[in-house]
């Protein structure tokens, strides 16, 4: 970043780039993308109530489907009640495993049926970064042929890996982007989990070999240490798991800066912490384990490698001195420590973000998983259980269908491009770490995208991956919406269908497989994202592997490759859930041989042990034992200028109304919070004169926002909380770019800012 980029300049620039315009005055404007409701209907309006949905002695039948609007998986089911082929009611679906539906999953319907929903291809006839773009609407094949043309000219010139291909938020059409992606011999395939969930999988894997987000209470569970989780805002199906075990008498520990719904709801201790202070907070934590004595010390002494390094690193985090880092009062963490320490078997949660948003993610996150170990909780009933459970990846995809073989056998690691800067990301995904992409876009390695469910804001300092996007020769978005602050940038826009829409992906829950049909006919021109992935394929000149661009076609050859001998048909057959025969459930299996591929007894890391130090971070050059740094921008000290900057920036934590930039304009969910705010806490307020409501400046060295001030307990003194994907309040324009070299991850959880009256 240029020193002398002011905030104003920084957010005109924004503005310019199209984050300053509404998404209503600008679809307005652009009549010629034609986006009336296609095969809806005329007259028919869900914005409108007193309009009737259809003929009100038409048959209703129900179909059922389930939702992705917080694009999390697995997701709700929804029992759709459609009369003339228009959905006009909906309702939470039984015996399906995730229920009930949200606020978000019952205003779906409005973003079905949104007037402004993109439902044609478009292609951008003026310069991109010019002024308001002008679309003109096209036919899917004069879409796929260009497409077909700019990519294969560009993989000409300068080799495929200059294309990349990128799904966003959207999980679902993941595994068909990695396909057509290797099919096309690009090691360029992104996704927005190179600021989401990633961290903690690989931290998972560095200590005990295995992804894990860690387990949720059982049956058999005595205590739960919860390290920043919210589950009734982020995922409210899972929050009544959490209640439950509450009243079966399971003892919870959670640490979170602030008081959330499931802090007053489970919490016996809450340790409420500094933001990005949770490697100190850990070490303390590890600390009193080992002083107390609370550790299983056959387990340790048989199954880990560096306990005496550990024990030594830790032996300098007393309570005392880790109050003073994070806050949090030394008697406090000693409770947490006795209590999830004397309630054997005890489980672990943690996030796919919360703590995770800060530069010392690579160590800590390793640190929190190495606690159910140290317990000996690993892999017991009523602890952190672990795999083999089916083939299938987190977004129902499996290693065959997404063509590791191919991305193997032909050196595609060899080429990446984040190779070198994140050595230990490119290690453990076949995935590129895409926080550097402006650099990427800059220097020529990256020249075209296939950017499916994009959003710009989603990285921080936001205008540098604008210009990035904005720079590329050739980009096809594939999209619900025209969205300006990222579409703008863009050559050309693909209509996509939504979850009531389409069939793909598969949905897992243990071993019960889910197939969704299509409750209703995709409207306009939509498509759904596999069949576009499928049919770009086609037109690239895949027909055999993209099965001609047929979606069934891909799901069966996605069934084959996880060797289950399950068809399409077994799943059609079996609406509530194909159930995958599976052996009996086994505890301790590092005994057994059954955690490794070469079934040896231990665990799937090198030394197949649980890593209290790390070889792989050794390996390259890392530090391998979990050490505590403090955030680059820190209130105990950083860079000079950060003293004008007070208060800690904590971004991102889950509102229950909105998805990351999504649903702001659908009425049922905008009324809850309507405009951008900025929590903090009463002391803070009043310091700043601030009442609750007042406009306010948000602003650090980065840039300004403006916000309204809501003041509330929830926040601590010294810290402020921002929900990010604001178009008009971008918090993502005061984050700033402090990759946590092992994970890539960014700081948004853990920034500095100062607050003032507007
Ligand atoms: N400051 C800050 N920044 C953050 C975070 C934070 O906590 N703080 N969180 C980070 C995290 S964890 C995440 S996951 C990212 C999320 O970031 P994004 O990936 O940017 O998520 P969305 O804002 O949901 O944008 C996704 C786009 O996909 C479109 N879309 C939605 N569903 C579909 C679909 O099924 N098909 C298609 N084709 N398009 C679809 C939407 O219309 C939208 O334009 O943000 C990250 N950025
Ligand atoms: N409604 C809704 N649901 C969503 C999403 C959404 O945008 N909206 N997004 C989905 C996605 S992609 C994701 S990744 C998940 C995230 O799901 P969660 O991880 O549950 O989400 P958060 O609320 O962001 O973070 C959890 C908690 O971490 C705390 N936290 C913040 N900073 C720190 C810190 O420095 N240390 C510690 N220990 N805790 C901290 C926050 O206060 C918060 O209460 O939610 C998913 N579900
Ligand atoms: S939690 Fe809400 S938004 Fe997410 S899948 Fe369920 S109903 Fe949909
Ligand atoms: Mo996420």
């Amino acid at each position: 970043m240029k020193a002398d980029t002011t905030g104003a300049a920084r957010a005109a620039e924004a503005v310019q780039h199209g984050s300053g315009l509404s998404r209503r005055s600008f679809v307005a404007g652009a009549a010629v993308l034609g986006t009336t409701l296609g095969s809806g209907g005329a007259g028919f309006n869900i914005f409108h109530p007193t309009e009737a949905f259809a003929d009100e002695n038409s048959p209703i039948e129900i179909r059922r489907t389930y939702c992705d609007m917080c694009n999390h998986v697995p997701k709700c089911g929804i029992n759709c009640y459609v009369q003339e082929e228009r959905i006009v009611r909906v309702e939470s679906s039984a015996p399906y495993p995730a229920s009930p539906l949200c606020a978000k999953g019952i205003a779906s319907l409005q973003e079905l049926y949104d007037p402004e929903r993109l439902l044609s291809p478009v292609r951008r006839t003026n310069e991109k970064g010019t002024g308001s773009p002008e679309w003109e609407t096209i036919s899917w094949d004069e879409a796929y042929a260009t497409i077909a043309e700019k990519l294969g000219g560009i993989k000409e010139q300068h080799g495929a890996d200059a294309v990349l291909f990128f799904c966003g938020d959207p999980k679902e059409p993941r595994g068909a982007m990695q396909r057509l992606a290797t099919l096309f011999g690009s090691s360029s395939y992104g996704t927005e989990s190179s600021v989401c969930a990633a961290a903690s999988w690989m931290c998972a894997q560095m200590v005990f070999g295995q992804n894990s987000m860690g387990q949720d209470p059982g049956d058999a569970t005595k205590s739960c240490l919860v390290w920043s989780l919210n589950p009734a805002w982020s995922q409210p199906n899972r929050f009544k798991g959490f209640m439950a075990a509450k009243e079966r008498g399971v003892k919870f520990v959670v640490v979170d800066p602030r008081v959330t719904p499931l802090v007053s709801g489970v919490a016996d201790v809450h340790l409420q912490l500094r933001p990005g202070s949770d490697g100190a907070l850990v070490a303390g934590f590890i600390n009193q384990l080992i002083e107390q004595d609370l550790y299983d010390k056959d387990f340790v002494a048989e199954w880990t490698v560096g306990f005496d390094e550990l024990a030594a690193y830790v032996a300098e985090y007393t309570p005392e001195k880790v109050e003073e880092i994070t806050w949090v009062p030394a008697d406090r963490l000693v409770e947490a420590a006795t209590l999830i320490g004397t309630n054997a078997p005890s489980t672990l949660v943690t996030s796919s973000k919360g703590g995770c948003h800060t530069t010392n993610v690579g160590h800590f996150q390793r640190a929190v998983f190495m606690i159910p170990a140290l317990l000996g909780c690993l892999d017991v009933a009523g602890g952190l259980t672990l795999g083999p459970g089916l083939p299938f990846d987190y977004a129902a995809s499996t290693k065959g269908f997404q063509l590791e073989g191919v991305y193997e056998e032909q050196g595609f690691q060899g080429r990446r491009h984040d190779k070198d800067e994140f050595p230990v990301w490119a290690k453990y995904y076949k995935m590129m770490q895409t926080v550097n992409l402006p650099e990427y876009v800059k220097d020529g390695k990256i020249r075209a995208g296939v950017l499916l469910g994009i959003n710009s804001m989603m990285w921080p300092d936001t205008p540098l991956y604008q210009e990035a996007i904005k720079s590329l020769e050739f980009s096809v978005a594939i999209d619900y919406y025209i969205r300006p602050w990222t579409h703008d940038l863009v050559d050309m826009v693909l209509p996509a269908a939504m979850c009531y829409e389409r069939t793909a992906a598969l949905s897992i829950f243990g071993r019960k497989i889910f197939l969704r049909q299509p409750a209703v006919k995709p409207l306009g021109e939509a498509r759904e994202d596999w069949q576009v992935i499928m049919e770009i394929g086609c037109a690239l000149g895949y027909e055999d592997e993209c099965f001609g661009g047929s979606v069934d076609g891909a799901l069966e050859e996605l069934l084959k490759t996880t060797g289950l001998e399950v068809t399409l048909d077994d799943l059609r057959n079996n609406p509530d859930g194909f159930e995958v025969p599976g052996p009996a459930p086994e505890e301790r299996k590092y005994e057994s041989g059954k955690l490794r591929p070469d079934g040896q007894p231990g665990f799937g890391t090198a030394s197949g042990k649980v890593e209290l130090v790390s070889t792989v971070l050794t390996g390259l050059g890392f530090e391998g034992l979990p050490i505590y740094e403090e955030p680059v921008h820190s209130p105990l000290g950083g860079p000079a200028e950060d003293a004008q900057y007070p208060l800690v920036l904590n971004t991102g934590s889950r509102v229950p109304y909105y998805t990351h930039s999504k649903l702001r304009d659908l009425p049922w969910l905008n009324q809850f919070m309507p405009d951008p705010v900025v929590r903090l806490s009463p002391k803070d307020a009043e310091a700043r004169g601030l009442k609750d409501g007042d406009d306010a400046r948000v602003f650090n060295m980065q840039g300004e926002i403006a916000m309204k001030a809501e003041v509330t307990n929830m926040v601590m003194p010294g810290v402020v909380d921002i929900f990010h994907g604001w178009h008009q309040a971008d918090v993502n324009l005061l984050t700033t770019r402090d990759f946590d070299p092992i994970t890539g991850f960014p700081p948004f959880s853990s920034g500095l800012c100062e607050v003032a009256k507007a």
